[in-house]
């Protein structure tokens, strides 16, 4: 490995800046929810950038973005990449780093003339953050097979519009094969968005498994009534098994402690006023566990929950399954060259689990996948104050150049 080979911080920084900037909110953040005209200008600078860096870019049906860099050969390449959509309290380095840091290893091995043998890649994934179309990673999940193009345009967004028509309306519609390229092996770049790295000083963590995911939207229909004259025991009020809901969320991971954690992150009351009982309520519901047998008992207790719940209170409840995924093992072969790259390079490393969903878990399931995971300051992300330090966003993006350059061997 030639340590000498290093990426330029500073011209990260300044892309990332850049993009940053695209759907910025008043309080900082990044807002830039899944094929809004924000995802559009964001997507436009991104392919603008791979277009100066000479290279072959590819958009395919789902809306994924692929620039190539080619290899001496013409073989299976080796990828890297993320997304750049982002919640509607984005911070600025929640997927952008992975796709920016992946520009800047070619931008790196451009200018220093370092031919690989085998291609790499740099992919944009369409909704990653299942935020405005479900589920998450939607379009790392249909890359790989696991939900089909059919599935996925039928997908309608939180503010009513459908997905295909939403990818025509920006541009990016693609017509490219899928999968454009099954790489050879993929790495994420990805800050932490946890404590972990943070509170143990370690620069580097190196990903070796991911949990498990489980969402569903849960609708209450109870029935309006006056908030005055209504005596209590008359009640069907789905303004309470709102909060009901939310409350015994928390126990269920109180009760269960280890990786259990649950949160209703969405709430609607209708018709949302101070002086109704509230007729109709939906809210999200979001289980994650690193261990499937746990994960499944979490939501049968929240289902057996919801039917005492509907009888108790006289209220029709239903759901609907937004997304889920099994917990994930990453490819140990892949976690441990990004743990020993890192530690040729000089940097303490974590091995790790990652409480968050990635498109790296999609694939995981066609090619040798792991990650490489920096620190969030005091954990915090999808959150306007979300920061990993200059220092860290570069040593993790030259873990990332030699990691490919080992791998493109
Ligand atoms: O929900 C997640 O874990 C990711 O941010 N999509
Ligand atoms: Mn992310
Ligand atoms: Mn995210």
């Amino acid at each position: 490995m030639n340590a000498n080979l290093r990426i330029d911080g500073k011209r990260l920084m300044t892309h990332l800046d850049s993009l940053a900037l695209i759907g910025q909110t008043t309080e900082g953040a990044c807002c830039r929810l899944a094929l809004t005209e924000e995802d559009r200008i964001g997507r436009d600078l991104v392919v603008g950038w791979m277009r100066d860096l000479g290279l072959e870019i590819s958009i395919d049906p789902i809306g994924n973005i692929f620039g190539l860099r080619k290899g001496t050969e013409n073989i299976a390449p080796v990828m890297t990449g993320s997304h750049i959509d982002t919640v509607r309290t984005g911070g600025r380095y929640d997927g952008n780093y992975g796709v920016l840091g992946g520009l800047e290893v070619i931008r790196t091995l451009n200018e220093t003339g370092t031919p690989t043998r085998r291609p790499i890649v740099v992919g944009v994934f369409t909704n990653e953050e299942g935020a405005r179309f479900h589920p998450d990673m939607l379009g790392s999940l249909v890359y790989v097979g696991g939900m089909s193009l059919e599935q996925a345009y039928a997908s309608e967004s939180i503010d009513g519009k459908g997905l295909r028509e939403e990818l025509q309306h920006i541009g990016y519609l693609g017509q490219a094969p899928m999968p454009a390229y099954t790489p050879h092996a993929f790495v994420e770049l990805h800050i932490e968005q946890g404590p972990i790295l943070d509170i143990e000083g370690i620069e580097i963590g190196a990903v070796s498994d991911l949990q498990g995911i489980s969402w569903q939207e849960v609708t209450i229909t109870g029935q309006s009534n006056h908030a005055g004259t209504t005596p209590m025991y008359l009640r069907h009020d789905a303004g309470y098994c709102a909060a009901a809901i939310g409350h015994f969320l928390r126990q269920i991971a109180r009760d269960m402690g280890g990786s259990q954690v649950a949160t209703m992150g969405a709430v609607t009351l209708s018709p949302n006023l101070i002086n109704v009982i509230a007729a109709r309520a939906t809210v999200t519901v979001d289980l994650r566990n690193t261990d499937e047998t746990l994960l499944k008992a979490a939501e049968q207790r929240f289902a057996d929950f919801l039917l005492q719940l509907a009888q108790d209170e006289g209220v029709e409840i239903t759901t609907r399954r937004l997304a889920r995924f099994e917990p994930v093992q990453f490819d140990q072969n892949v976690a441990t060259l990004i743990a020993d790259t890192a530690e040729k390079l000089g940097h303490t490393v974590l091995p790790m689990t990652s409480g968050a969903g990635h498109d790296a878990q999609m694939l995981a399931r066609i090619c040798p996948s792991a990650m490489i995971f920096v620190p969030s300051v005091k954990g915090i992300s999808h959150n306007a104050a979300e920061h990993t330090e200059p220092a860290h966003l570069e040593a993790g993006t030259n873990v990332l150049l030699h990691t490919l350059l080992e791998l493109t061997k």
